[in-house]
């Protein structure tokens, strides 16, 4: 019988489905040493929250997340909030104890990402942020064969993340277009993922940047609230325009400390590309490629194949010997955007159990928010900028 650890969730949106589906079927699939108890959900709404802890199977749902971080049944607080609130609420829980699972970027501003780090270090607590596209098991092979130098020495990092979902001006505004609330919009939204996945595909990390962001439309209609996932709006019933103060678009060129290069692009404004978060990886000896859109799959050129068998191969990351794989379905059945979710809490809850690391951990999370930081000033500046080191 393994033992069991209390969780809370606070925010039960888009990413409080995702996370209580991974909490649901972590254990179903993977031998846990620390089996989660949903013990309680938080959101503002209590009626909604209710309901939504009703449907997930949360023991009890609360709207006072003061109360919930530092209530004595919880083990492992989990923020899926937007990042304005990550940094109190991921302080508070450090201060009462709490392991801290946060979702990305981890904060709005590298100052909040730095006393965030500061605060779970000082409580000795275990902390995590997710960045869930490094689960996938294709992007965990790919990481894999650049540390085993299967592409050789790697010199260029291509990202571009498109989606498509902001492209009619009448798309309706939401809380992810108000740089108070969401930071920025597809730069912090997308690009952060985009970091994340250089820096853990490469080992490498990102030096200087400079950059270019573009808000193409500058209000947007109040929605009636009956959208969902990315464009619901927290301002249902409204009426009325609400004024975008975040970045449609974020393109950005890096130098890396090895002295590989690299591209950066994201956008929610890029019709027919729904969730493109595409990176291809060139160094001396081959090529990776993946896409999410296809994510079951990494392709594959090596220049060390014979010269008339060259090419790019299609690689299934459907393998039992694939990560994470062993725990699911037969060759060939393939896994989905909920599987990296599942696969974060199993690393997560795994590290706690026998008291190690995990990785992406809040540095991980702090130098991805430098690199946006840097790009933001680079835009204001007009020329490149130094990224700043988080120890
Ligand atoms: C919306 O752009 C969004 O849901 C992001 O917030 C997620 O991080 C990304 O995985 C999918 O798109």
């Amino acid at each position: 019988m393994s033992k069991t650890i209390n969780v809370a969730m606070i925010g039960a949106r888009f990413m409080g489905k995702a996370h209580s589906n991974a909490y649901l079927n972590v254990g179903k699939f993977f031998d846990l040493e620390l089996q989660p108890v949903m013990k309680s959900v938080c959101a503002r709404d209590a009626a909604g929250t209710q309901a939504f802890a009703d449907q997930w199977g949360w023991e009890r749902a609360d709207t006072d997340w003061r109360e919930v971080v530092a209530a004595g049944d919880i083990d492992l607080v989990d923020v899926c909030t937007p990042g304005d609130t990550h940094a109190p609420i991921a302080i508070a829980a450090a201060e009462a104890g709490k392991h801290v699972f946060c979702e990305k970027p981890l904060a709005n501003t590298l100052e909040d990402a730095r006393t965030m780090l500061a605060a779970v270090r000082k409580a000795g607590v275990r902390h995590m942020v997710n960045f869930n596209y490094r689960r996938c098991p294709a992007v965990s092979l790919a990481r894999q064969m650049v540390e085993a130098g299967e592409i050789g020495e790697v010199r260029q990092w291509r990202a571009t993340y498109l989606q498509d979902w902001l492209v009619d001006a009448d798309s309706p505004y939401s809380w992810r277009m108000d740089k108070k609330i969401a930071g920025s919009g597809a730069h912090g939204d997308l690009n952060a993922h985009a970091i994340d996945l250089a820096r853990f595909i490469t080992g490498d990390e990102i030096a200087q940047v400079v950059g270019d962001m573009k808000t193409f439309v500058t209000e947007r209609p109040y929605a009636d609230g009956s959208g969902s996932g990315v464009g619901a709006s927290g301002a249902a019933g409204k009426g009325g325009m609400g004024k975008v103060t975040v970045d449609d678009a974020s393109i950005f060129l890096a130098r890396f400390a090895s002295g590989a290069i690299g591209t950066f692009e994201a956008t929610r404004m890029a019709p027919g590309r729904k969730n493109y978060n595409r990176f291809e990886v060139s160094g001396s000896r081959g090529t990776l490629v993946w896409n999410f859109e296809d994510m079951n799959v990494l392709e594959y050129y090596s220049k060390d194949d014979p010269s008339n068998r060259q090419g790019f191969k299609r690689i299934m990351a459907t393998e039992a010997d694939h990560p994470y794989v062993a725990a699911w379905w037969p060759p060939g059945h393939v896994l989905g955007y909920e599987h990296g979710f599942v696969h974060g809490v199993y690393d997560l809850l795994q590290a706690i159990a026998n008291g190690t690391e995990v990785a992406p951990d809040f540095r991980d999370g702090a130098q991805c928010v430098a690199v946006l930081e840097a790009v933001e000033k680079s835009v204001t500046a007009g020329s490149w900028q130094t990224v700043e080191t988080v120890e």
